[in-house]
């Protein structure tokens, strides 16, 4: 691909303009310090941007993207750079917008639980601010000490609790966005009901700094619940683990709050890798493990429905071993193996990911497909370009990771599981990106989960709201 030739090169003059909007603080051109910004979370992309800003007021973010856009100077919003597309570092030497120094929060209703926040807060940050006031963050993901809320709005997010709290789609209640025109939108409505005219926020939930700069969100929290379990099962199969799911939803009904699953080869990497692979209590290792958790308001009354669930699986043989942690440090160390899976298979070499979504029932099929069609090619195992394909994810949302150990990140290897990847995935009716966004790495195969023209209006709308095209240039949308 190729540096568009409409976007002009910075100089001087630009940087001085910059530092006349964000003072020097705000202004990072030595080259060491930009490396940080310029990798991704997986090291796998890099940018060659030579300058950051961080602006600490909306304000000053609507005067940086006057600025570029007038210039035709391409832009990168960055929050916690811990997206797995791509999509947070530049191609070539596009400026970073880096909203970290936009870290505040801006209100919050103690009775209806709406948070209004700067778009730089940390998500773990506004969990603990909510959790002293008896609330919780409606979204959790293992990067919550990194992401920004900002960036979780902008790739809308799935994560750890969506089968309780659902999507950001519903839990942001507005949001204020810095248009490529400098345009302040601000929608920081804290309603929970708001019929006038069309819902204009949900068109930037998810569009990966493509529209805009978010600078603020307003997100109803709900409250905290007094009473949390979490078991760890181990199971043989994956139509257990099916079985497992359908039962949590009929007798945990509405205190379940997520149920999430891996298999032997994430377990191993795991215990291979990180010190919490020490945290699994089972005395076997099994070819699938699920971590349940509950979410209710009465103990005695949660820990009952769990215990008769529990043995009902285990006198019935869904289940071959099961513990329920005793107390919160137990919880901690049972989520902290099921949040340790993406860090463990990054140890693992070149790490291919595929973010998946399509119906439970052949969820798993996915790894198992890709594993004979890699024995099909010869091509994994010890010496081959591929070492391991292993599988996890978010049973109750229908979706997989699926991620692939490889040697390295080559052409030829990469040739040998895309496009068959994004094909298994069509003629299974699921999506090729379930929650991580497109970013550089799947937006030129959007038209295997997209219409032509469902692409094309999209297009029309990425031109009429930025016709500069400076917003995240080259990503999101196929390149021509
Ligand atoms: P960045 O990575 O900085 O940016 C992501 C995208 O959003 C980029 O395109 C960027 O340009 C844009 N962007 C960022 N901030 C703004 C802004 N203020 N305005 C406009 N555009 C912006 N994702 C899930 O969905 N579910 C998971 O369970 C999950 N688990 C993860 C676990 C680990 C260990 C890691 C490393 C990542 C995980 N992710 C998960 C992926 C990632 O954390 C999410 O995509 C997260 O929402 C990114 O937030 P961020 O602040 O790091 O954004
Ligand atoms: C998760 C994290 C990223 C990955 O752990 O739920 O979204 O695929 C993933 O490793
Ligand atoms: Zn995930």
């Amino acid at each position: 691909m190729k540096r568009r030739d409409s976007f002009k090169k910075l100089t001087k003059e630009d940087v001085d303009f910059f530092r006349s909007v964000v003072s020097s603080s705000g202004v990072i051109e030595d080259a060491d310090d930009l490396e940080h910004f310029n990798h991704d979370w997986m090291r796998k992309y890099r940018g060659q941007s030579k300058l950051v800003l961080k602006p600490s007021t909306t304000e000053q973010v609507s005067k940086i993207l006057a600025y570029c856009n007038k210039e035709r100077l391409a832009v990168v919003p960055q929050g916690g750079n811990t997206g797995l597309v791509g999509g947070s570092v530049p191609v070539f030497d596009e400026i970073i917008v880096s909203m970290g120094n936009m870290n505040s929060v801006r209100s919050f209703d103690e009775v209806s639980g709406a948070l209004v926040c700067d778009a730089g807060s940390i998500l773990e940050v506004l969990d603990k601010y909510l959790e002293e006031r008896g609330y919780i963050m409606p979204l959790d993901l293992g990067a919550k000490g990194s992401c920004h809320i900002g960036g979780n709005v902008s790739t809308n997010a799935g994560g750890l609790r969506l089968l309780r709290y659902g999507s950001l789609h519903g839990t942001v209640l507005g949001l204020e966005v810095v248009l490529p025109d400098g345009t302040i939108l601000d929608n920081l409505s804290t309603l929970r009901k708001d019929n006038t005219g069309f819902d204009l926020k949900q068109l930037f939930i998810g569009s990966e700094g493509t529209l805009g700069i978010v600078t603020g969100v307003s997100i109803l929290a709900p409250k905290r619940s007094k009473a949390i379990n979490v078991a760890l099962l181990g199971l043989d199969t994956f139509d257990q683990v099916q079985a497992a799911f359908k039962r949590s939803k009929e007798e945990l009904s509405e205190i379940l709050s997520a149920f999430e699953f891996w298999d032997h080869g994430a377990i191993g990497l795991v215990k291979e890798h990180l010190a919490v692979g020490a945290n699994d209590p089972l005395q076997s290792t099994y070819p699938f493990y699920v971590l349940i958790e509950t979410s209710g308001s009465n103990k005695e009354h949660d820990d009952e429905k769990l215990g008769a669930y529990l043995e009902g699986l285990m006198t019935e043989g869904v289940v071959q071993d099961g513990v329920v942690a005793q107390d919160t440090t137990q919880i901690q160390k049972l989520w902290a193996i099921r949040e340790g899976i993406p860090e463990a298979c990054s140890k693992a070499g070149a790490i291919f990911k595929y973010d998946i979504s399509m119906p439970v029932p052949v969820l798993y099929e996915a790894v198992q497909d890709m594993r004979s069609h890699l024995e099909s090619l010869n091509a994994i195992g010890k010496g081959k370009p591929f070492t391991s394909v292993i599988g996890y994810g978010h049973v109750g949302d229908g979706n997989l990771h699926l991620n692939v150990a490889a040697k390295d990140y080559s052409k030829e290897a990469t040739a040998m599981i895309e496009p068959y990847v994004f094909e298994w995935t069509a003629k299974h009716s699921g999506s090729i990106s379930a929650e991580h966004g497109l970013g550089i790495s799947k937006n030129n195969h959007l038209h295997y989960s997209k219409s032509q023209p469902m692409i094309e209006l999209m297009k029309q709308f990425k031109n009429m709201i930025d016709p500069q095209g400076i917003m995240n240039p080259y990503k999101y949308l196929p390149n021509k």
